[in-house]
């Protein structure tokens, strides 16, 4: 692991701590360096951890409990000086860093910023034509450049897509873009509106390895407000569960959950949605 990305230690989440090899795992990723509306995501993976305290470890979904899995909380990657931690002059050690832990065990990575998306496909994922990223977020993320950088949480998933091929790439929920990214989107054949065509879309390319990447603003405004940039028009908590229902018969490797912003939810519901959806994917993927 390189030294220069050290994890600081936090609060477990809902407590849990293990000792021998975990059946999944828990990474803070606070990385925010473009956000250009309303920030905060930096904040977001130790208020998930406080929020989760308030739910239960059992699921009635999955009918399985946190409690009961060997369930790793390996804390915070250190971004707090997000000005010498920078994605794009990093993203090489970063991807082998994240691939290095993911290899232990089904991971979440609670983020920060979508650009943070790009350091969880690795080297092995990119070559690997079983792979297949999942996406949900309201925006299309496209855009070649934002503000004046290719490595931006609006540009993201344009890289990803570069890096993947369209046949690697599935977005849904999308609702929020430039006609130029509607365009490319369309023609190359990503998007996916409800769970139902995730699923169709899943038959068809049939991946062997997945990895489940969870902008919190896919949510409607109505359940989920505290986020960057909030997006009418929304999912509900219960279409991304009807996912998650499907997905468990494939194999999930890795997820992650980004842009909640806990200064934009003085309320808490948003940080309540966010750790309960936390549960449930831990709880549906844990090996
Ligand atoms: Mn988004």
């Amino acid at each position: 692991m390189k030294e220069g990305f050290p994890l600081l230690a936090t609060s477990p989440f809902m407590g849990i701590r293990c000792d021998g090899p975990p059946q999944a795992q828990i990474v803070g990723f606070p990385y925010e360096a473009t956000s250009s509306f309303r920030s905060g995501s930096r904040f977001a993976p130790n208020a998930i951890r406080k929020y989760a305290d308030s739910l239960e470890t059992y699921s009635p979904y999955r009918q399985r409990d946190l409690a009961d899995i060997a369930l790793a909380d390996l804390g915070n990657l250190n971004f707090e000086d997000t000005l010498y931690v920078l994605i794009p002059n990093h993203l090489d050690e970063l991807r082998l860093w994240c691939a290095k832990i993911r290899s232990r065990a089904f991971t979440l990575f609670l983020g920060g910023e979508h650009t943070s998306s790009l350091a969880f496909i690795s080297e092995e994922d990119a070559a690997d034509p079983g792979f297949l990223i999942l996406v949900l977020d309201a925006h299309l993320d496209l855009r070649d450049t934002y503000q004046g950088t290719p490595y931006s949480h609006a540009s993201w998933l344009r890289r990803a897509l570069e890096r993947l091929g369209p046949e690697r790439v599935i977005l849904a929920g999308a609702r929020s873009g430039t006609q130029e990214e509607f365009r490319l989107a369309r023609e190359v054949g990503i998007l996916a509106p409800r769970p139902r065509a995730i699923l169709s879309l899943l038959e068809e390319r049939r991946p062997r390895r997945i990895h489940l990447s969870i902008d919190i603003d896919v949510l409607d405004p109505s359940v989920a407000p505290g986020t960057g940039n909030p997006e009418p028009m929304g999912w509900q908590v219960a279409d991304v569960m009807e996912l998650l229902e499907y997905l468990t018969a494939w194999n999930v490797i890795s997820a992650d959950l980004v842009e909640y912003s806990p200064p934009y939810d003085p309320s808490g519901k948003t940080g309540i949605v966010a750790a309960f959806l936390a549960r449930e994917l831990l709880l549906a993927f844990a090996g």
